[in-house]
């Protein structure tokens, strides 16, 4: 692209986005994470005055099963007639510098009819070091998001522990993503990252001591300063506990639009 030509292409493009064009959208979240075209793409997004999805982030360590919830809600939402957008950050491979995929296909595998799939847009984006639970120019690559006119905004946070977060800054609604754990030194107590929560899910609870992590992280947040935080258990595997997680999902959404 001609620098002289940058601005009209990518406002064309915010343009098709605005219509619904999925190319014209990954096209643009390419510009805005090329070092050529950024400053560009940024320049543009910022004259624009989008609409503004609610955004629903979920963090948690790796491996808690957050790509699984993220398509059954993405599945859900898409089911009910909802555009859904998906960002998921995937921690860049020290070895070969390449994203992996792997939560990507995952999501999109979830999705039970054609009609729903359509409906739900997927973007992988490679954090920049493993340590980082999403990456720098998120902001723009949210905005660029945001041309597209999605019903909600789903981010899946690397799983960093402390990292996590800074989710809390461009989510309008954090889920925290638990799974059952002995011990006594609890992997949420240690990050402190119960606090940035608005809701808390203890996913895998087919797994032992599910019961025993909800009590604790209830008994926590009642001791502090979140005593309406809901907890909820979750199990991908059996599918239970599904229907309660949605419906914590549009309460927080109807309380934040009551803050707006
Ligand atoms: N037993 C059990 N396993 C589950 C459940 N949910 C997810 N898993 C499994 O846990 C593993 C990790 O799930 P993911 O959804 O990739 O977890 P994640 O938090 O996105 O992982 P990262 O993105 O790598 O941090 C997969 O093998 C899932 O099949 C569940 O409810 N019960
Ligand atoms: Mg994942």
């Amino acid at each position: 692209m001609a620098p002289s030509n940058q601005h009209h292409d990518i406002a064309v493009l915010m343009q098709r986005s605005t219509q619904g064009d999925r190319s014209a959208l990954s096209r643009l979240l390419t510009l805005a994470n090329s070092a050529d075209h950024l400053a560009a793409v940024k320049e543009s997004l910022e004259q624009r005055h989008a609409c503004s999805p609610p955004v629903i982030g979920l963090t948690g360590s790796a491996g808690v099963g957050k790509s699984s919830l993220l398509g059954a809600l993405a599945s859900h939402f898409a089911e009910c007639g909802e555009r859904v957008g998906i960002l998921a950050c995937d921690p860049e491979s020290p070895m070969t510098g390449g994203a992996l995929l792997g939560d990507r296909i995952r999501i999109l595998r979830a999705a039970t009819s054609p009609e729903a799939s359509e409906r739900i847009f997927v973007r992988s984006l490679s954090t920049a070091s493993g340590q980082q639970a999403l990456p720098p120019n998120i902001d723009l690559m949210l905005q660029a998001m945001k041309t597209f006119g999605f019903d909600r905004i789903f981010v899946e946070t690397v799983g960093a522990g402390q990292g996590d977060i800074a989710i809390r800054r461009v989510a309008d609604i954090v889920v925290l993503v638990l799974q059952p754990q002995a011990g006594d030194e609890l992997q949420w107590q240690k990050a402190g990252i119960l606090e940035i929560a608005d809701i808390v899910v203890i996913n895998k609870a087919d797994l032992p001591g599910s019961d025993r992590t909800l009590a604790e992280v209830t008994e926590q947040l009642h001791a502090g300063r979140a005593p309406s935080v809901p907890v909820l258990k979750t199990s991908i595997a059996r599918n239970e506990g599904l229907d309660e997680f949605y419906r914590a999902i549009d309460l927080a959404q109807a309380s934040l639009k009551l803050r707006r």
